[in-house]
This record gives C-alpha cells, structure tokens and sequence, in this order.
C-alpha cells in the first residue's frame, strides 16, 4: 500500500522472533510450506490467493509439487512493513487448515 512505512532493521528482526518459520532474504522475507500432496499445495495457494486480494497485499508464490514457497514485501514502500508480516500470519494460520 502507497504511502506504508518500511519497518527498521531491528524491527524487522523482533518480528521475525514472532515468525520463526520466516527468514529474511534481503528486503523480503520466505517461508516454504511442505504439504502432503500437490493437491493440498494447491488448495493453501488458492485460500492464500483469496486473501490476498481481500487485503489487496500479495505475495510471490512458487509452487513445486507439493511445496509452496511465500516470498514476501511491499512492492509499494520498497521493503518490508507490517502488512508482510499481517501476511505471514495469515499465510501460517492457513497452512494449518
Ligand atoms: N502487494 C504487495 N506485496 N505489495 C504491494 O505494494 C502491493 C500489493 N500493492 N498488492 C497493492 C497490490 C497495490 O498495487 C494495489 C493498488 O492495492
């Protein structure tokens, strides 16, 4: 979102505590899901598509078989902010469902 402040390197490290599945990867952060088929893949990568157009905040999203990898930032700020990491959430509560 225009105008969304970019989080200081040390905020960005105190939430990344918060998310110890993600790591930083210069200005985005990553996590790759494992699931139990390509079907499953597919089914988190639709339910995390649904979301991210309803908080229009999307992430990138590679999908090998049954493994889908999130990389994460806010294209509009030029880095990382708290919407990435309102995503990681999101993205970790439904990779649970
Ligand atoms: N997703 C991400 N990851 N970063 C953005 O800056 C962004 C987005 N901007 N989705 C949104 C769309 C913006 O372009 C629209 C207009 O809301």
């Amino acid at each position: 979102m225009r105008g969304m402040k970019c989080l200081a390197d040390d905020e960005i490290a105190q939430q990344l505590q918060v998310f110890p599945e993600w790591a930083r990867i210069g200005d985005d952060i990553q996590r790759t899901f494992k699931f139990s088929s390509f079907d499953a893949a597919i089914r988190f990568v639709d339910a995390i598509a649904l979301h991210a157009e309803s908080v229009q905040h999307h992430p990138d999203i590679l999908i090998r078989y049954s493994k889908v990898t999130l990389t994460l930032s806010t294209h509009d700020a030029g880095g990382l902010t708290t919407s990435d990491f309102d995503l990681a959430r999101e993205a970790d509560r439904l990779a649970t469902i």
